[in-house]
């Protein structure tokens, strides 16, 4: 088949890894020669959404338009890889809705949303804390901190499920690659 694009949507909490696992994926995918685009917070939050902040209103408009701009670079026939916590279902599912509703008016196939998510326990990423966020946030100088005292609803049905405290990052990338392969994405 001719390349296609597609959305891989990885959520977890913050110092999950999935930035780590984006940057890997994207690198692999565009050793591949599959062209493999990655948004995260710093393209987007400091561009696009300079005017959102962490109010639940303001993630929700956030993960709003990363689906809308993933959607576009998918319809580009690119891998539009996100790497957002996005910590509310509803919000994800609104993004996977927008990818679906691209076959809508059309007699194509919808653009593949692939949600990953970056299961790791509260405990090992605040362990990690590489920021010093998860401190600040206990120490309450972090309001509305994810995990802390801001929800995070896992996924109930992700496509798929990675680790990064049990594998390595090249472990979890071979997980998705396979994932992809298994599925003819790429
Ligand atoms: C969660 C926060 C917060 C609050 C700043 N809650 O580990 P990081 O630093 O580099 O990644 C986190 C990032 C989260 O932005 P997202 O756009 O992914 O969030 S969401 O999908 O919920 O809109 C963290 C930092 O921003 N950060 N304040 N209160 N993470």
């Amino acid at each position: 088949r001719g390349q296609k694009g597609f959305t891989l949507w990885l959520t977890g909490l913050s110092a999950s890894g999935k930035s780590t696992v984006a940057t890997a994926l994207e690198q692999h995918l565009l050793h591949l020669g599959v062209a493999a685009y990655r948004l995260d917070g710093d393209n987007v939050r400091f561009g696009l959404n300079r005017d959102l902040g962490f109010s639940e209103a303001d993630r929700q408009e956030n993960i709003r338009r990363i689906g809308e701009v993933a959607k576009l670079f998918a319809d580009s026939a690119t891998v539009a890889i996100t790497s957002f916590i996005s910590p509310f279902r509803a919000d994800r599912q609104l993004a996977r809705d927008l990818h679906a509703a691209t076959a809508q008016n059309s007699d194509e196939e919808p653009l593949p949303f692939v949600e990953v998510y970056v299961d790791v326990p509260l405990e090992v990423a605040e362990r990690r804390d590489p920021k010093g966020l998860y401190k600040k946030a206990r120490a309450g100088e972090i309001k509305e901190f994810t995990g802390i005292s801001s929800p995070y609803e896992a996924p109930d049905k992700p496509e798929i499920v990675i680790k990064t405290h049990e594998s390595s990052v090249e472990e979890c990338v071979a997980q998705i690659v396979k994932w992809l392969e298994e599925k003819a994405l790429i």
